[in-house]
Parts: C-alpha cells; sequence; structure tokens
C-alpha cells in the first residue's frame, strides 16, 4: 500500500496520511517519549561505530551499478539497529536499506515500522567525505511520528517528534521561508544509477534549476539535504530515484521545521514508496521549482 504524506500549510506541519488517523497506540505521548528516547541512544550508538570506521580502510560492495556502494559497516550498523530495536520493540515492524537490498521485502503497513538508513551518503563515507548520516524514522498507521538523523562525523544531531518541532543539537530548527527560486539555493542529486536516459532528463533539471535559481549543491545525502532545508541552510530539495530509507526521517524533520513536502510530479501528497521527493521552505517556492523538473518514474520501493 503505498503511504501519502503531506505538510498541510506553510506555517504548520501536519503530517496527513490517506489512511485514518486513529492511532494503533495505547497511549500515543508516553509510548513515542520511550520510542524516541531508545531510537536517540541507539543513534549515538551507532554514530560512534561509524565515526571510529570513517578513516579506516573499508571493504567495498557494489549493489545495482559500480556506483552504488555497500560496506561492511553500513551493513553492521543496521543489524545494530534493528535487533536492538527488535529486542525493546518484538511486535514492531522494519524497513533497511540492507535488509531489502539483501532480499527482505519492502513493506509498509499499519504496523510500526522503522524506517533505517545505517549510513546515507555511502559513497561520501568511502572517500571520507563527512557528509553522511544514520537515519532513523518511524512510521506508525503509514504516519510518520519521529525522524532522527545523525552526522556523527560533523556532531549534527537532527530530529523531530511529530507536532513537536524539529532540533539540532537541541536547537530548534526552521526552514528559511524563501519564496523566490530566483534567490533560492536548491539540493538535489546525481543518484547511483548510470541509466543514461534518465540522467539526461536530470541533467536538464538541474540545467533549468541553475538556470533561475542561486545555485545547486549536491551533498550525497537525501536526509542531510532534507535536514539543510530544515536549518534554513538551503531553500529546497527535490530529487527522483531515492528510496523510502533515504527520507522517512528527513520528511518529518523538514515538516516539523514548517516545511512543506510535495510529490514533484502532481505537486500532492508524497507517497513513500514512489522514489520522488520535493521539499521546500515555503508552497510558492516548491511550486516554482516542480514546474522547472521534468518527471521521471523509478519502481516504487
Ligand atoms: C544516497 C541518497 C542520495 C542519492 C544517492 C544515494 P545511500 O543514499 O541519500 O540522495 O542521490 O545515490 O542513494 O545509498 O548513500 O544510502
Amino acid at each position: 500500500m503505498s503511504v501519502a504524506v503531506d505538510c498541510s500549510s506553510e506555517e504548520t506541519a501536519d503530517i496527513l496520511v490517506e489512511s485514518q488517523n486513529s492511532s494503533l497506540l495505547e497511549n500515543e505521548t508516553e509510548d513515542i517519549e520511550e520510542f524516541f528516547n531508545v531510537a536517540m541512544e541507539l543513534a549515538k550508538n551507532a554514530g560512534k561505530v561509524v565515526r571510529s570506521a570513517f578513516s579506516e580502510k573499508k571493504n567495498i560492495n557494489t549493489k545495482l551499478t559500480g556506483q552504488d556502494l555497500v560496506t561492511e559497516t553500513d551493513q553492521a550498523v543496521e543489524k545494530m539497529l534493528i535487533s536492538s530495536l527488535k529486542e525493546r520493540f518484538p511486535t514492531h515492524s522494519f524497513i533497511g536499506e540492507e535488509s531489502v537490498s539483501a532480499g527482505k521485502k519492502c513493506e509498509l503497513t499499519d504496523n510500526p515500522t522503522w524506517i533505517i538508513d545505517p549510513i546515507d551518503g555511502t559513497n561520501n563515507f568511502v572517500h571520507g567525505n563527512p557528509c553522511i548520516a544514520i537515519s532513523i524514522g518511524l512510521a506508525v498507521k503509514k504516519e510518520l511520528l519521529i525522524g532522527i538523523v545523525y552526522n556523527p562525523i560533523q556532531e549534527r544531531l537532527y530530529s523531530a517528534k511529530k507536532g513537536q518541532g524539529a532540533y539540532c543539537n537541541n536547537e530548534e530548527v526552521t526552514v528559511s521561508g524563501q519564496t523566490e527560486l530566483e534567490n533560492a539555493l536548491i539540493y538535489s542529486e546525481f543518484g547511483a544509477h548510470r541509466d543514461p536516459e534518465k540522467l539526461e532528463i536530470k541533467f536538464g533539471n538541474m540545467y533549468n534549476i541553475i538556470m533561475n535559481g542561486h545555485g545547486i549543491r549536491a551533498q550525497g545525502s537525501a536526509a542531510l539535504d532534507m535536514c539543510g532545508i530544515a536549518c534554513g541552510e538551503a531553500d529546497a530539495y527535490v530529487e527522483y530515484g531515492i528510496h523510502v530509507w533515504d527520507i522517512a526521517a528527513g520528511i518529518l524533520i523538514a515538516c516539523e521545521a514548517g516545511g512543506i513536502i510535495m510529490d514533484p510530479d502532481t505537486g500532492g501528497k508524497v507517497d513513500l514508496m514512489s522514489r520522488r521527493i520535493l521539499c521546500a521552505s515555503s508552497r510558492s517556492l516548491a511550486n516554482q521549482l516542480k514546474n522547472q523538473v521534468t518527471p521521471q518514474s523509478f519502481p516504487s520501493d
């Protein structure tokens, strides 16, 4: 089943889903606090593992393309996060990048589901580039309730709980509020695929953006791109080809910081599994950016 997510307005950050909003959680507030506190501790512990491996020699494997890399640290961190969360919350479900890559079904149900990217920006990790992050999201009844994105190299811990604002290292963050593309700095990414036709469309989109805005930055991490929007370091982000684990946590953080999330094809609610995302500091900028990109389709997660 697809999941629809929308931040309903520029001022608030309602996460709306197509399924009914009744909660599976007995006592939602206490449960969310416990889930959040456990996940934050695990993110910090995972950060120690990633930080210590960052400057070590890495055993690198490739996945779908020669540029789609994975290391033993990605796999070890995901295994640690999932086994620890499963021990605390045995009835919960999990979607992890490396588990899916190893053949586990990628399925988002109404059950509380942890959506994990152990190292978002693996290519950066392999090359010793500090733009990397551990990304942990939690959806309940397909509603994003928790987002944690931790860059353990630059020591930036972004977090959000639904309806409670977005934070970086315990300081509340908000989007830039930029409304005009001509004055905007945009994040976008090249992705790991090397399909010539898809790349041609992607470069065309980047040409349109660079000709109409202040500039483009490609950090190599969707999670950090969305956290960058959340704290006003850039004004909008758009990408085709990302996966649900790249964006789940960042979507909630950007929403709770006052950002707008939309499907870049339709301008409507985002389907987390659709492999496309647009995030902006305002609805006006989101609409202007949407008009500069040509849609492209990737198989759903
Ligand atoms: C990365 C994404 C990024 C995308 C890269 C890569 P990974 O995630 O965050 O947006 O452009 O190709 O997929 O694979 O490093 O976890």
